[in-house]
């Protein structure tokens, strides 16, 4: 590992301009990953120009907005691709024209991309995966505010330590970064604090629960639903964790009637243990082994996926 890092540190000392991208609806992970890699290049290259890519903010926790970036920059650029697997996925596809690209990545490596690759998909976050980076080259300046933004990443993605790849590494890593004075409870209520809207929401999205045999549960929303409480599909599909700590269920799973297509649905799936990606893949979407996605399926579609997911559990 030493000697990708030593790599991609001689990559950021070539360029003058570094462009820092993530993937399109970024989470915690994404933007904090992007806006700590900007701060610790500002930081210990104050001469040098960096971007963080993007059109999309983040909707959970407090990050500066992306960046309006010309087309002339990036393709003089070093770009570096964060906490995305496939480069359709880029939000902002633009990375490509760059000269040299730099991918750093935890999600399964099925479609390699860029110059450079540094994935570990053992890692829990592209912020955990930052924090040892910076943690080898620790004669640079990690500051309060490059600490933050890693830390946000890491929690969120382990849902506060809690996911099955949360490892001895993981909390090494937050351990690391508490030693820069972040202040801990301060970021747990600007990360999961709700207003009373969103816990009218997941009061009503807990009585649309359906159990099917004893094992498995989900929720599907309609459009109409979704209008009436004002919120986008990727959001409500954001409090899946709702039923994510049922005693008797192994998978749960989430689904949001498509805005612009009326009767296809989008969805997310979660299980304690069962790998679920490969069945996921199988549906137009992918993922993690415990935490996958899947695209516009027909009601009959979805019906036969829960069918497919009992059957996992058997
Ligand atoms: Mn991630």
């Amino acid at each position: 590992m030493e000697k990708i890092y030593l790599e991609i540190l001689e990559l950021m000392k070539q360029y003058d301009t570094i462009t820092i991208f993530r993937h399109a609806h970024p989470d915690c992970d994404a933007v904090g990953a992007q806006f700590a890699l900007k701060s610790w290049i500002l930081d210990n290259f104050n001469t040098k120009q960096v971007y963080a890519c993007g059109y999309e903010d983040c909707g959970q926790g407090i990050f500066p907005s992306h960046e309006e970036v010309s087309d002339e920059i990036i393709q003089n650029s070093l770009a570096i691709v964060l906490d995305c697997s496939n480069k359709e996925r880029v939000d902002d596809l633009r990375f490509e024209s760059a000269k040299h690209v730099i991918k750093i990545d935890h999600h399964p490596d099925l479609t390699p991309f860029g110059d450079t690759q540094l994935v570990i998909v053992k890692a829990a976050a592209t912020c955990e995966i930052l924090t040892y980076f910076f943690q080898y080259f620790k004669d640079y300046k990690l500051s309060i505010t490059t600490a933050n933004y890693l830390y946000k990443g890491i929690l969120t993605d382990t849902i506060c330590f809690k996911t099955s790849n949360t490892s001895a590494k993981t909390l090494e890593s937050a351990s690391y970064l508490a030693q820069f004075g972040i202040d801990i409870p301060s970021i747990n209520r600007e990360l999961f604090d709700i207003s009373l809207d969103e816990f009218e929401f997941a009061s009503y999205i807990r009585s649309k629960l359906i159990c099917k045999g004893k094992s498995l549960g989900y929720i599907i929303l309609s459009d109409d639903e979704l209008k009436k409480y004002q919120i986008k599909p990727h959001d409500a599909r954001n409090y899946i964790s709702e039923i994510g700590n049922i005693k008797e269920f192994e998978i749960w799973c989430m689904f949001t009637e498509k805005e612009d297509q009326s009767g296809f649905y989008d969805g997310s799936l979660r299980s304690k243990t069962i790998p679920i990606n490969d069945l996921a893949r199988f549906y137009k979407g992918g993922g993690h082994a415990n935490a996958s996605g899947v695209k516009d399926l027909t009601y009959d579609e979805l019906m036969e996926l829960m069918d497919k997911l009992q059957e996992l559990i058997k």
